[in-house]
């Protein structure tokens, strides 16, 4: 649903302001904590935010892509952990079945996806099929009228808190690559389903992903999601949208960046004046201050093509690439500008160094959304 102006730039500032005052004090804490406050949790829900892209009638706020956009730039500025606790739910977690899901599916789960009191995963990836998608392992086979699933995935983000599990497996074992899968809802607690400890990661501490592993898990019918052999699909466009919502996300971040560096260069002094008074401090701000123009304008005119119906395959993939790689040369240079201080942890900035370094690799690696790029546009003759 667009918003009118005032009703957005309201929502804006609210979460503007809930990040400024509640987020930013406590980055550090989450960082070494790995973990992020049940309280700030709360407020999360009760602002709103694990059902932005939730339809109205099952009481989500329904922003339009370009809104949703807007408020994962201002979530941006802070921690990315803070977005991942909801992401999922905004996003990946979420969107097949607001997508593809049976109106018994919608009513079932949407209402509490909103209000976040289930937590959703997405669940595709697998120690074989990375950027190789289409080759999932996991098996669903069909008995009467539940399929039982066996298998493991991997690097599932969120996946300790999920209620819900949207799950790509394979139906059909003669098809080769995607045709072969299908897509499934699986709630956690059915037997056989468990969930591995945290992995230790580089960056973004306080947000968790880990393996799920699916032992003779009876899955009833009624929860496939979409039509069997549709499910490589469903993971496709699910992962369009994703991308465009993590493309917001870095420009948020880098705008946070940015700011960052300008308000340490114009305090620090070298040679008898503020480092920002020199032309290769400068230089560095503006390749920044550009490249971040120019990640916000393509993310957002992508999101306003999807909010008109267009199909953006081709851009998404090419916002996601953008924006991510812009971040991490952004991170990069706001070390350089910290200088020493940029290498140390209390001035945060080497955290979000490598908090920013997945947004690369998860929702399709650089590599593959070159790919995407490439092909799409060859399909389109240029
Ligand atoms: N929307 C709708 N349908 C799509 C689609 C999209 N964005 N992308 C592909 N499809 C369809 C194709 O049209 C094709 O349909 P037909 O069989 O009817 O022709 C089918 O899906 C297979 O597509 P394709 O041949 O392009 O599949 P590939 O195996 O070559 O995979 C890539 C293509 C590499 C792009 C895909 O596997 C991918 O995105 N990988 C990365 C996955 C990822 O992001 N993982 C991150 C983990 S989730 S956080």
């Amino acid at each position: 649903m667009p918003f009118d102006a005032e009703t957005r730039e309201q929502l804006l500032d609210t979460v503007r302001r809930f990040v400024s005052e509640r987020l930013r004090p406590i980055e550090t804490q989450v960082a070494e904590a790995d973990a992020i406050p049940d309280e700030i949790l709360a407020e999360m829900k009760a602002l709103g935010l694990y059902g932005l892209s939730i339809p109205e009638a099952y009481g989500g706020l329904d922003l339009s892509m370009e809104d949703e956009c807007l408020v994962a730039i201002e979530l941006g500025r802070t921690s990315p952990a803070f977005r991942s606790a909801f992401g999922t739910n905004v996003g990946i977690g979420s969107q097949g079945l607001v997508m593809f899901g049976t109106e018994a599916q919608k009513a079932r789960w949407l209402p509490k996806i909103a209000t976040g009191e289930l937590v959703t995963s997405f669940a595709l990836t697998e120690a074989e099929a990375g950027s190789d998608s289409g080759a999932v392992q996991t098996r669903a086979v069909r008995e009467g009228d539940v399929y039982v699933l066996n298998g493991s995935k991997r690097y599932i983000t969120n996946a300790n808190k999920a209620g819900l599990f949207t799950v790509m497996a394979r139906t059909n074992p003669a098809a080769k690559g995607g045709s072969g899968v299908s897509a499934f809802l699986v709630p956690n607690d059915l037997p056989g389903l468990s969930v591995g400890k945290p992995e230790k990661k580089m960056g973004q501490q306080g947000a968790h992903i880990c393996d799920v592993h699916f032992d003779g898990v009876r899955v009833p019918v009624e929860n496939r999601l979409g039509a069997e052999g549709e499910g490589f699909k469903v993971a496709m466009q699910v992962l369009d949208r994703g991308r465009l919502h993590i493309s917001a996300v870095c420009v948020g971040v880098a705008e946070r960046l940015i700011a960052d560096a300008v308000t340490y260069a114009k305090e620090r002094k070298q040679f008898g004046a503020a480092i920002a008074s020199f032309q290769l401090i400068q230089a560095m701000i503006a390749d920044s201050k550009t490249e971040a123009l120019a990640a916000r304008a393509l993310t957002l005119e992508t999101a306003r093509h999807r909010d008109a119906g267009c199909g953006v395959t081709l851009e998404a993939s090419a916002a996601k690439l953008f924006a991510s790689e812009m971040v991490g040369r952004v991170a990069d240079r706001a070390v350089q500008i910290f200088g020493g201080a940029g290498y140390i942890a209390d001035y945060g900035i080497e955290r979000f160094y490598r908090d920013v370094r997945i947004f690369r690799i998860y929702e399709g690696t650089s590599q593959v959304q070159q790919l995407v790029v490439a092909r799409e546009t060859l399909k389109r003759g240029g």
